[in-house]
């Protein structure tokens, strides 16, 4: 659950990146932090975690400054997204407040975007969280691949049975330029504002 301090008009949430091997979740994490970190902060290295042998995870801090006058701490973090790392991906999920799904275009992924967002939610039930009331937007990456599939196409059959799938944010991105991340990251702000009660 987001901690709101509603007297110094703060959220701190957890946000995970979560989506197959190789989609873009840690191109779309060094995005966002190449564009939002002072000079001095990007000297460093990327936080990276290790998640088992030869697995990794990353996590960066992001603010969001004034929506509805709150200032929002993001405390992104990407899952590895290799079959060999669920286990990593069930632990790194504890907490969470919303959820980016990274949906990858390209047309011999589709079965593979199923099969991480179906792990998502047995993930998820291991925690009592239905998917449903967390912050939820789908980023699909690879739109620049020459065979890519249109965004719909992607989307539309992994929100099929969401009631609400209207109302879920939906972006299309080519993580490694950077193009739509930013996007993404205040999209998930705004779902995890509609989470906080007001003050
Ligand atoms: N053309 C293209 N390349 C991309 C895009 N997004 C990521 N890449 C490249 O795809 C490769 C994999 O990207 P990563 O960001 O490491 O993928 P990941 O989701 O973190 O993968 P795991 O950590 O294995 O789960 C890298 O070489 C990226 O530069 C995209 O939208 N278009
Ligand atoms: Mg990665």
């Amino acid at each position: 659950m987001a901690t709101v301090d509603h007297s110094r008009k703060q959220i701190l949430a957890k946000v995970v990146w979560y989506g197959t091997s190789g989609s873009g979740k840690t191109s779309s994490l060094q995005h966002i932090r190449e564009t939002t970190s002072s000079p001095a902060e990007r000297r460093k290295p990327l936080d990276t975690r290790a998640a088992g042998p030869e697995g990794v995870y990353e996590h960066y801090t992001l603010t969001v400054s004034e929506q509805r006058g709150y200032r929002t701490r993001l405390g992104i973090f990407t899952v590895p997204g290799a079959p060999r790392f669920a286990e990593a991906r069930r632990v790194i999920l504890e907490g969470v407040d919303a959820v980016v799904f990274v949906a990858d275009a390209r047309p011999d992924r589709q079965q593979a975007n199923k099969a991480a967002l179906d792990e998502l939610r047995t993930h998820l039930d291991s925690y009592d969280v239905p998917l449903e009331r967390l912050g939820f937007v789908v980023q699909c990456t690879f739109i620049d691949a020459p065979d890519a599939l249109p965004v719909a196409d992607v989307v539309t059959p992994l929100l099929a049975d969401r009631a609400d799938a209207a109302a879920i944010p939906v972006v299309g991105t080519v993580p490694v330029r950077g193009q739509g991340v930013l996007d993404t990251a205040h999209q998930v702000a705004r779902q995890i504002l509609k989470l906080v009660p007001p003050g």
